[in-house]
């Protein structure tokens, strides 16, 4: 069934059936979480693509049996998001979905979106007010929606996304706080949610935090934020989370990549 608004062009929006034998991401994920399979996400940042690196890049997450991966960056500038969304589909099959900064980040190239409201912050546009302005293409669109809680959590230095969302994350400590956004997240019916502690963050999010709102949510919880050595990846999923996310470690030297990836997904045999 479609829906029609009174708009100038009259349009009837139809969501566009996704392709009866794709599997959905969501579904994955949730399943995923509850057989205590790890997922492993390599960020890319369409900006900061070295041309070079991509290809070696594309070949270990071939290798690794990378899960998925998020597209994005908090300013894009060089207008690369679709051609970044090209070169790795005819590369590998890697489902792609996109992580947006903004409003600007999107392209029916991708296979999904997080759909982000950013829950730790009280910027009304980012809680609802982009995602009025995005709707209407993102219901035409066949990308899959992927409701995403987003938690901005204290990495120690400001980062990028913190200046871009003109919001404060949730300190590092003040664990309550954090545990009843998450809480509160899900109560909204949110289906993920992602605690970030900014791309390059000098601190990651620590084990007991992850560990204290990973108990207190059923929905499958995605990490990032700062993670550079496997050691790390491996103790944030003993901690609870679901999904692990590097992006600026891999840029920096993506033969780290195959570790990374053996550690998250081999993690809980090691224990
Ligand atoms: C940033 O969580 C992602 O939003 C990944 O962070 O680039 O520091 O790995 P890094």
């Amino acid at each position: 069934m479609g829906y029609s608004v009174n708009c100038p062009s009259s349009a009837v929006y139809q969501k566009k059936n996704q392709h009866p034998t794709m599997p959905s991401i969501l579904t994955d994920l949730q399943t995923a979480k509850s057989s205590g399979q790890k997922k492993f996400v390599v960020l890319i940042d369409p900006d900061k693509v070295r041309l070079g690196n991509m290809d070696k890049v594309l070949d270990f997450a071939v290798q690794a049996k990378v899960d998925y991966f998020f597209i994005g960056g908090s300013l894009i500038v060089n207008n690369m998001l679709d051609q970044c969304l090209l070169s790795i589909k005819e590369h590998c099959h890697i489902p792609m979905i996109l992580f947006p900064g903004n409003s600007l980040q999107l392209s029916w190239k991708a296979d999904a979106i997080l759909f982000l409201s950013l829950i730790s912050g009280r910027n009304a546009d980012l809680l609802i007010g982009n995602h009025v302005i995005a709707a209407p293409y993102l219901k035409l669109s066949p990308l899959e929606i992927l409701p995403t809680g987003y938690m901005l959590i204290d990495g120690g230095a400001p980062t990028s996304v913190l200046y871009m969302s003109n919001t404060r994350p949730i300190p590092t400590h003040k664990e309550d706080i954090a545990v009843c956004t998450a809480m509160a997240g899900e109560m909204l019916g949110l289906r993920l949610l992602y605690m970030d502690a900014g791309s390059g963050a000098p601190t990651p999010i620590g084990e007991e935090l992850i560990e204290s709102v990973s108990g207190a949510i059923s929905i499958p919880l995605i990490v990032g934020g700062g993670i550079r050595r496997p050691e790390k990846a491996a103790a944030v999923v003993r901690a609870g989370a679901d999904v692990v996310v590097v992006g600026n470690a891999i840029e920096k030297d993506p033969d780290l990549l195959l570790e990374m990836a053996e550690a998250v997904h081999g993690s809980l045999k090691t224990v």
